[in-house]
C-alpha cells in the first residue's frame, strides 16, 4: 500500500465494476483481465461499484452473495493487495457525496444522451429512476476523487469517460484546477465481445439466454458447449470478414486468449470447419479460465480474509478521497467542518 502514499507520483487508474451478476467472458477481456498488468507500472484503485448496480432493482439476498462473489473472483483474476486498493464503493462515503456535487454541473441533456441510459430505461420500462439517469456523475466522481490519470474500461463505458471529462473541465472552467481530466481506453483485443447468440449485440450478463454469454465460473463442459452452439454462417471458413459477426467474434475472443493474430488464426483454420474452430476457441478458453476458477474457491470459502481486505482498502481510499471532496467543496463556497 506504501505506492499509494509515496511522494514521486506514479501515474493513477481507477477503475470500477458493478457486482450484478456472474461476470462473463466479455467483462473479463474487456475490463478485468486489463486491470492486472496494469499494478507493475501504476498505482491502481479498483472498486466494485454497488452503489450503481441499484440503478437496476436487485435481490437483496443474491446481491449480497455477488458482491461477495464479485470480490473474490477479481482477487482470483490477480488484483494484488500488496500494490493497489481493491474496495468496495459504498463503504467509501465521499463517492455518493461527489456525486451529489456532481450532479450539479452535469447537464441534463448530457445525461439524455448516454446510450447506456437509453438501453436500460428501454429495457426496464416499470423503473426509469433518477439514479439510472445520474449514473454517469455518480461514475464521474469515483474517477475524479482519485484525481486518476487513466481509467481501462471496455469500449460501451467511454461515452461515460467522455461525459466524465466534461465535467472535470467544466469544474476546472469555474473553480481553477481541482480535477484531472482522466483519459479512457479500451484493450486492443476483447473489447467488445459479441454475444453467442446474436452477434450483433454486446456479450452480457444480464441477457436472458444464458447461452449467449460465457460466465468466467461456467464449468469446462459448459463453456464448450456453449461454443458448439455459438452462432456462426454458412461459409464454413474460417476468416475475418465484413457481414461474418459470428466468426469475427469467436476469432477476436481466440486472439485475445491466444495472442494470435487474424492473419495467423485463418492460416491455422485453413481448410477446417468451423467444428474444429469451435473447439479450439473452447480450449483455449477453458484454460484461459481454470487457474481462475481453482482460485477463486479458496477465497469465496474465507469470508474473513476478504472482509479484511476490503476493509483496509477502504480505510485508504477514503483518506485519499477526502482530500479531494475537501478541495472541490472549498472551492464551491461550503463551510468545512
Ligand atoms: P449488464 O449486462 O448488467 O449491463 P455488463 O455485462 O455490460 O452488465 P458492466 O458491469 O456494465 O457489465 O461492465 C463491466 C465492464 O465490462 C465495463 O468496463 C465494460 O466496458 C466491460 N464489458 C461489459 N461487457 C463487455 C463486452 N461484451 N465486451 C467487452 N467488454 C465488456
Ligand atoms: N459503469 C461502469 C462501472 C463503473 C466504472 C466506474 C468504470 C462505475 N464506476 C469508474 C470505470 C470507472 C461499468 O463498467 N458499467
Amino acid at each position: 500500500m506504501q505506492q499509494t502514499e509515496t511522494k514521486e507520483r506514479k501515474k493513477v487508474i481507477f477503475s470500477a465494476i458493478q457486482p450484478t451478476g456472474t461476470f462473463t467472458l466479455g467483462n473479463y477481456l474487456g475490463a478485468i483481465r486489463n486491470w492486472i498488468p496494469l499494478q507493475e507500472e501504476f498505482n491502481c484503485i479498483y472498486a466494485l461499484a454497488d452503489l450503481h448496480a441499484i440503478t437496476v432493482r436487485q435481490d437483496p439476498k443474491k446481491f449480497r452473495e455477488n458482491i461477495y462473489e464479485a470480490y473474490a473472483l477479481l482477487l482470483a483474476c490477480g488484483i494484488d493487495l500488496e500494490k493497489s486498493l481493491f474496495f468496495i464503493q459504498s463503504h467509501v462515503s465521499t463517492h455518493a457525496q461527489a456525486a451529489w456535487l456532481l450532479n450539479c454541473y452535469t447537464q441534463f441533456g448530457e445525461l439524455s444522451r448516454m446510450t447506456q441510459f437509453k438501453d436500460k430505461s428501454a429495457r426496464h420500462t416499470d423503473n426509469i429512476n433518477a439514479g439510472l439517469f445520474t449514473y454517469p456523475s455518480l461514475m464521474a466522481g469515483d474517477i475524479l476523487l482519485y484525481q486518476a490519470d487513466m481509467v481501462p474500461v471496455g469500449a460501451d463505458q467511454m461515452q461515460h469517460l467522455e461525459l466524465t471529462r466534461n465535467i472535470a473541465e467544466r469544474f476546472n472552467g469555474i473553480y481553477g484546477n481541482v480535477f484531472k481530466v482522466p483519459e479512457g481506453f479500451t484493450p486492443k483485443v476483447g473489447a467488445r465481445v459479441k454475444s453467442l447468440q446474436d452477434p450483433t449485440k454486446k456479450m452480457s450478463k444480464s441477457d436472458e439466454n444464458a447461452n449467449s454469454y460465457i460466465a468466467i465460473l461456467d464449468k469446462p463442459e459448459v463453456i464448450m458447449k456453449k461454443f458448439r452452439r455459438a452462432v456462426t454462417d454458412s461459409e464454413a471458413c474460417v476468416r475475418y470478414a465484413e457481414g461474418k459477426d459470428g466468426i469475427n467474434n469467436l476469432m477476436g475472443i481466440y486472439s485475445a486468449v491466444t495472442g494470435k493474430s487474424n492473419a495467423e488464426i485463418e492460416q491455422e483454420f485453413d481448410g477446417k470447419g468451423y467444428g474444429d474452430f469451435k473447439t479450439a476457441v473452447g480450449e483455449a478458453v477453458v484454460e484461459e479460465l481454470r487457474p481462475i476458477q481453482e482460485k477463486f474457491g479458496k477465497y469465496i470459502q474465507d469470508k474473513a480474509y476478504l472482509k479484511e481486505c476490503y476493509e483496509k482498502s477502504a480505510e485508504i481510499a477514503r483518506k485519499i478521497s477526502q482530500r479531494t471532496l475537501d478541495k472541490a467543496m472549498k472551492k464551491i463556497g461550503f463551510v468545512l467542518k
